[in-house]
């Protein structure tokens, strides 16, 4: 009997990541369709993406340009070795992402998902200055509450204990700046938080500790997402700059959410007007549809690495599928559709409309905290006592009955809706948070 493909025999053998198993699979939720700015269930009802899938699909949900961009590719040339053979969709995405870049931006190496291109930057950072003869520099430094996907380099120089506790020592030579979040100063800021900029000056201490000469890079989400919505502080990040460069330190921003145009500029460095070293990108680069990721760096980064014979592999790093041809198909496509429908200017557009809407819920019950910046926005609930994440999971179960996709972490609900939003979905959005909210216990 063939499979009814909406509804699976067993739920048992998929083992989901980021995920209460057991409570998911005896009350599953799942989607069978996507269009525009809505999801269907496989019950029929319309549920209206409030996170843009998880903070990926900025352009809205099976947009016929990517879709068609994708089978076209597929057709034509399904896969070609990225070792030492090339195609041309791949050079043209390379370019088409640096003619959005900030200014310095000039290489891309392509990966696969976030937490690849944090791997290849932290690679890059290290092997950079050993190319240079700073072989002693392999410290990195990230960042508490920071989040730069799962892989082993990711987790070391991110600061979310549960993600870090339950897998050993992870890497050493690895330090942490303090997190930027100061409720007590910045609760209900609208962007930007004023108090907190001195916190970059604890970089200062950590390269007095260490030694500059044994420190290779920096990395930060310029805006922190994962772990709730964390703004840098006015000034922070200049300051960061500042000290890196002093102390000949590579800057690394992790733009795999704010990249591709989710505060309303191409990348959070061209937001902030601060430019670092190293970029790391993935999401919004496909639109989610493949998984692609994609590190930028400065040419003096790359021409590090062009010494030698020339027959000789300068960098022995790459995925087999770097650069793949149908998602670097997808990444045209999608670059694209942001161009055609000016939705990174649409966002920027959006975004006071957003600030307000959000910050209306100031006020309704257990909200102990607003932040937004572009098209993200966390409301930070008081926790239940002796039950943390509770709130905010009950929250996200109710939203998600009453027709609307929020993501919670830990007790805060973040937001961060397709860039074609409309003024009405954000009122429905907000609308809805406001009525689960205030009838949860
Ligand atoms: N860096 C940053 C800054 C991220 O936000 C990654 C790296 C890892 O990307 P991959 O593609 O390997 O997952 C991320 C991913 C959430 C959420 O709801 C955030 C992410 C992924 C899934 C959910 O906060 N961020």
């Amino acid at each position: 009997m063939a499979l009814d493909r909406k509804t699976p025999n067993d739920l048992n053998a998929f083992w989901m990541p980021f995920t209460a198993n057991r409570q998911f699979k005896k009350a599953p939720r799942m989607f069978v369709g996507a269009k525009d700015m809505h999801y269907t269930t496989a019950e029929g009802r319309q549920v209206l993406d409030g996170t843009a899938g998880l903070w990926c699909c900025n352009a809205g949900h099976c947009r016929p340009k990517i879709s068609e961009a994708i089978a076209k590719q597929a057709v034509e040339l399904d896969y070609a070795p990225a070792f030492q053979m090339g195609h041309p969709a791949a050079f043209e995405l390379a370019n088409r992402i640096i003619d959005i870049a900030p200014e310095g931006m000039e290489h891309v190496f392509f990966t696969n998902s976030g937490s690849e291109s944090v791997e290849t930057a932290l690679k890059l950072a290290i092997a950079y200055h050993r190319a240079r003869g700073e072989g002693a520099r392999t410290r990195l430094i990230g960042r508490e509450r920071g989040y730069h996907g799962v892989n082993f380099g990711g987790i070391s120089v991110g600061g979310i204990v549960t993600n870090r506790k339950m897998f050993g020592s992870l890497l050493n030579g690895v330090d942490h700046l303090p997190h930027t979040h100061l409720p007590g100063q910045n609760a209900f800021s609208k962007g930007q938080p004023e108090h907190g900029a001195t916190l970059a000056d604890e970089l200062e201490r950590i390269v007095a500790l260490h030694g500059a000469e044994t420190i290779a890079a920096v990395i930060v989400e310029p805006m922190a997402g994962s772990t709730g919505v964390l703004l840098p502080p006015k000034g922070y990040l200049e300051k960061l700059r500042a000290i890196t460069q002093k102390h000949g330190i590579l800057l690394i921003f992790d733009e795999v959410i704010t990249g591709y145009g989710r505060l309303g500029a191409p990348f959070a460095a061209q937001h902030y007007g601060v430019t670092p070293d190293l970029m790391t990108t993935a999401k919004g680069l496909t639109n989610g549809v493949i998984p692609m990721g994609a590190v930028l760096t400065s040419a003096e980064v790359h021409d590090a690495f062009m010494q030698g014979p020339e027959h000789m592999i300068e960098l022995f790093h790459g995925y087999t599928y770097s650069g793949n041809p149908v998602a670097a198909a997808a990444g045209l496509a999608t670059l694209e559709t942001y161009k055609e429908e000016g939705l990174f200017e649409r966002a920027a557009e959006l975004a006071p409309y957003w600030q307000e809407a959000l910050h209306s819920l100031k006020g309704t019950r257990h909200v102990i905290d607003i932040r937004n910046e572009g098209l993200i926005g966390a409301v930070e609930l008081e926790p239940i006592a002796g039950e943390p994440t509770k709130r905010a999971f009950s929250a996200f179960l109710k939203a998600y009955e009453k027709g609307i996709l929020i993501r919670t972490t830990g007790d805060i609900i973040a937001m961060s809706p397709p860039l074609i939003i409309e003024k009405t979905h954000i009122d429905t959005l907000i609308g809805t948070l406001k009525d689960v909210l205030e009838t949860l216990d």
